[in-house]
């Protein structure tokens, strides 16, 4: 029998995706429950403003708990405690890079990851009534078989980071199988947002635009600019993801806009919110991006950004999840690339953060003090 208030326990919570869940479950009325790593600094800051000092007389939904993917007791005890109604495992190394400098952690946390919540729901019996959601790409792609991609596209990864989300993906339609859970993937295409970390290419780009604008930064380096996207926004993902659960049958959905651009369009249209017109001239490496009206070089090629193997082209087909879960993306990528821009600007012009953030912040030191972190 379901609990009046719908628990949930997500994985990856401090990231972009888990902090506009957790906000999203929030608002549903949900009691959330995040794991957070241990970190020698805080590591909090997407989450802050959910927090609430537990001392106050007020209704108290948001709890965090220490663990990590790699941690099997630790998981097996956290669900014990919580007994979730769905799990969202969005936890993971999720750089598609960094994978290549450490395969094996990547593979611990993004493929055994999965299999330790798995199996600690079988261990707990939750198997029946908890339901999973599964962080998978559109890296598994990779090499890409047909264009656009939907759910029948063969997979082929080109990372360490896509092999372990290929294995995380199989075991839970394997778990699925085997054991009748409700458990999901979805296949989610680049969502990113003005909480997007700041070494994906996306953030990277707007915040260096930003940051050249106000005179704070000579150039930006990039690796491949050939590449291309299909870039959505966060927002709209997460309530994909909770959607996904809420159907009768576990299945498995691609979330896409449909729409696919370079990364050289992305820093085009990122510096033009900023008031600069760019032209690209030379080839290779030694290619630049100059400035129109000063002629100052804005934008150079370094090939350490440059991938053993790389994703050319990703473009998914959503039209499942627009019939079956009647989503759709609503953020177009020019209004997407436009608030990354302003968010990093205020961030640079040390705009003052809202009173609400601040009020968390003061919460979250004194919810910090009660559990010992202090
Ligand atoms: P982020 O990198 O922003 O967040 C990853 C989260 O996982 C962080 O909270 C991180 O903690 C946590 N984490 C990392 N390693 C471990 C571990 N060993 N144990 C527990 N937690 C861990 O990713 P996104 O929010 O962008 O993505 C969420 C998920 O969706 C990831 O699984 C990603 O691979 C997947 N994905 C993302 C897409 C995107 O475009 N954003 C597209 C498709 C899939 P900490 O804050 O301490 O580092
Ligand atoms: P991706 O995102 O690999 O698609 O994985 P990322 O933003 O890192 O790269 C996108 C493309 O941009 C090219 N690129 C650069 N990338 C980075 N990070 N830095 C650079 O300087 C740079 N220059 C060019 C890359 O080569 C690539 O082609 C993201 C992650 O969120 C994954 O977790 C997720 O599964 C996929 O999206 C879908």
């Amino acid at each position: 029998m379901r609990r009046r208030r719908p628990v949930a326990l997500i994985t990856g919570v401090t990231g972009q995706d888990g902090s506009y869940l957790a906000e999203l479950l929030l608002s549903k009325g949900y009691e959330v429950h995040g794991i957070k790593r241990r970190s020698s600094s805080f590591n909090t800051q997407r989450v802050d403003h959910l927090y609430a000092d537990r001392h106050e007389p007020r209704d108290v939904r948001f709890f965090l708990h220490y663990g990590d993917l790699t941690d099997a007791t630790n998981l097996i005890r956290i669900l014990q405690e919580i007994r979730p109604d769905e799990i969202y495992n969005l936890g993971a190394q999720s750089h598609v890079a960094v994978s290549f400098e450490t395969p094996e952690y990547t593979a611990n946390s993004d493929a055994l990851g999965t299999l330790r919540l798995l199996e600690a729901m079988r261990i707990l019996g939750l198997g029946g009534t908890t339901r999973f959601y599964q962080a998978s790409t559109s890296e598994l792609y990779g090499k890409v078989q047909a264009v656009p991609q939907d759910e029948r596209t063969p997979f082929y990864p080109r990372s360490p980071y896509g092999v372990a989300k290929l294995y995380a993906y199989w075991i839970v339609v394997n778990y699925r199988e085997a054991y009748g859970f409700h458990a999901s993937n979805g296949i989610l295409f680049n969502h990113e947002s003005p909480r997007r970390g700041e070494t994906f290419v996306t953030r990277k780009i707007t915040r260096a635009a930003a940051a050249i604008a106000l005179g704070r930064q000579d150039c930006l380096w990039l690796g491949n600019l050939e590449a291309r996207r299909d870039w959505g926004h966060a927002r709209d993902y997460v309530e994909g993801m909770w959607r996904i659960l809420q159907q009768d049958a576990p299945d498995d959905y691609v979330l896409a806009t449909g729409e696919t651009h370079s990364v050289r369009s992305f820093v085009e249209m990122a510096f033009r919110e900023v008031g600069i017109a760019l032209e690209w001239r030379g080839a290779g490496v030694e290619e630049v991006g100059v400035c129109r009206a000063s002629g100052r070089v804005l934008v150079r090629i370094d090939p350490a950004y440059l991938r053993p193997t790389e994703v050319d082209l990703l473009v998914g087909n959503p039209a499942k999840a627009r019939e079956r879960l009647g989503w759709r993306h609503t953020v177009a990528l020019p209004q997407l690339v436009a608030e990354m821009v302003a968010h990093d600007l205020a961030v640079l012009r040390g705009a003052a953060p809202a009173q609400s953030e601040v009020e968390a912040a003061i919460a979250r030191a004194a919810a910090l003090e009660t559990a010992g972190d202090g």
